[in-house]
This record gives C-alpha cells, structure tokens and sequence, in this order.
C-alpha cells in the first residue's frame, strides 16, 4: 500500500539536439510528468509511492508505463486506454533558455475523470500529492482532482498541493480561480517564489508571506534566489540552497525538491530538515537532463548529507 499517492498527467518528451527543434536531424526521447517524477522521487529514496494515470495504448504509454514501473512505483492503478493517445512535449534548450511545447489536448491524460478514482486506494494513503497541472487538462481532470482531495479530506489524509503554474495551458485568472481555492485545501502548499508573484499579484515578499499566513497550512516556497521558504504561522524559515555543480537542466527541480521534502516527512525529520533534503535533491536533478533520470537514490542523498554535515562541522 502506497505511502504516498499521486495522479496526473505523464507525457512522452522529446528533447531537441543541440540545434534546437528545428534543426536537429534526430530528438532524444524521454518522459516527464510533474506527478509521476515525484513519485520516481520518492520511490528511489525508498518510500512507497503510487502514480496514476491514463496512457494512450500506444508505444509511447507502454514505455511510459514501463519505466514507472520499473522504478519501483505501484502503477496498478494506472490505465491504458485505447480512446485517445499519449501526450506528448517538445522541448529544447537554445543559448540557455528552455522552451516547451505541448501537443496534450485531447491526450489520453485529459479524459480523466472522478470515476476513474479508487478511493480506497486514495484514503489508505498517508500523503495524498497533487498539482495544479491536473485540474487545468480539461473540466473532467478538474472535477477528478476536486474529488480526489474530498476523499483525502474524508479520511483525514494530509494533501500537498504544488500548483505548478503552466500559463500553456490557461490563462492567469482561469489558473487563479481554481489554484488558490486548492491553497486553501492543502495541508502543504509548495508554490514557487515567480508563482506566487504571479497568482497574488504582488512582488513584494511581505505581502505575498502575510497571503500565505491565511491559508490554513504551511507553506514552502521555492525559487528564492539562494533559498527555499518554509512558512508557518510563527515564522519564515530561510533554508539555504546546496550549490548544484553545474545546471545542466533546471525542469524538474521542483518536483525533485517535492520528493525529498516528502522523504523527509515520512522519515519523520522535522519540516525544516525535510526542507533541507528536497534542496538537496532538488539540486541533483538539475545535474542531469531530463525531468527525473537525475533524481538519487536514498544512498545517494545519505552519502552527501553525512558530507556536507562534515564539511560544516
Ligand atoms: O515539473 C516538471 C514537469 O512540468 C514536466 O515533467 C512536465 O508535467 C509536465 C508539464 O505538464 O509540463
């Protein structure tokens, strides 16, 4: 039974050479899911997660589906459907600035719906993970993650929730209206620094600390410029960054930081230490390309945590 629970989209990705989309005779071929990299996350480090989705039986779903699995994570609750393909993104990066394609609508992912739940699955949960990609699919997605988080609420499992802001797939105030009702809803609420200017319309950090003091859980902001957040009612705690060797691809930094951060948790470490190892896995992924292959191991992360600690000592 899955510590941690997931759901949303996985998509095929096919990353440009090094002459960009356009140019390149040949495309590496890969995946990338907010949802399912965190579950990758979280089963490298040891835990057990569960990601579910809808994949288009298709060769890219069968793989997708295939390498999830073998990565540990339960995907029983997974489907492979014949109705509707597997979505699929481009990206490249050219002189150091990452653009992304999606070719998503009417994917297999988007034609989720409450039925599509297994609550029990959901309730058994000791964390139940979403982000605010999901809901912004189409209005069955909504509906299924809406449904999802009155399960958790219903048997008293605690939500995370990332809103993970994607203005490709809907405007500001569309995404405004149905991410900060979600704020409200989550017990972890792990926004980005550029999210939050951007959903609370303000780049002041003051005004922005006092809007997510209303919520009724704790939040953690990621992106500072050396550090991470952590915000409750009595405080704001700076969490200094682990300088990543070099950024070799920034996407997934934040579903890494998400992983570890729940590692932390189900390890039972206090926030702010479980803070310290989603930075710290946060900086490994972007070490790597690709959304999650530089995710590590629990031994990874011990090794370099037990270092680090003799360095500052
Ligand atoms: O956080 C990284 C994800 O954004 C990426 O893996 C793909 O889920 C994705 C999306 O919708 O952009």
């Amino acid at each position: 039974r899955p510590e941690v629970v997931t759901f949303g989209e996985t998509m095929a990705l096919l990353i440009g050479g090094s002459k960009g989309i356009e140019h390149s005779p040949s495309m590496e071929k890969s995946f990338g899911g907010a949802e399912s990299n965190v579950a990758i996350g979280l089963a490298r480090l040891g835990h057990r997660a569960g990601w579910f989705g809808k994949l288009g039986d298709d060769p890219l779903g069968r793989s997708i589906l295939k390498t999830i699995r073998g990565e540990g994570v339960d995907v029983s609750r997974a489907a492979l459907t014949a109705e509707a393909p597997t979505g699929l993104m481009l990206r490249e990066q050219l002189a150091g600035r990452t653009s992304v394609y999606y070719y998503r609508k009417l994917s297999a992912a988007s034609g989720m719906q409450p039925s599509d739940l297994d609550a029990d699955y959901i309730s058994q949960a000791k964390l139940l993970h979403l982000t605010g990609i999901t809901p912004a699919l189409s209005p069955s997605c909504r509906a299924t993650v809406l449904e999802a988080v009155r399960i958790a609420k219903a048997s008293g499992v605690p939500v995370l929730f990332d809103p993970n802001l994607r203005l490709k797939l809907w405007s500001l105030d569309e995404a405004r209206s149905v991410l900060l009702p979600l704020a409200r809803e989550a017990d972890y609420f792990l926004p980005g620094l550029d999210e939050l200017k951007l959903l609370y319309e303000t780049e002041d950090f003051e005004t922005i600390v006092q809007r997510l003091r209303e919520l009724p859980g704790v939040s953690i902001v990621k992106g500072g410029d050396e550090e991470t957040y952590y915000v409750d009612r009595e405080q704001v705690t700076a969490v200094p960054y682990f300088k990543a060797r070099q950024v070799v691809d920034p996407i997934g930094a934040g579903d890494g930081f998400c992983a570890g951060f729940l590692s932390g948790l189900l390890r039972g470490w206090a926030p702010v230490e479980a803070v310290r190892l989603g930075n710290l896995v946060g900086s490994m992924v972007v070490q790597v390309e690709g959304d999650w292959e530089g995710l590590p191991t629990g031994s990874d992360v011990d090794a370099l945590l037990g270092k680090q600690a003799h360095i500052e000592r």
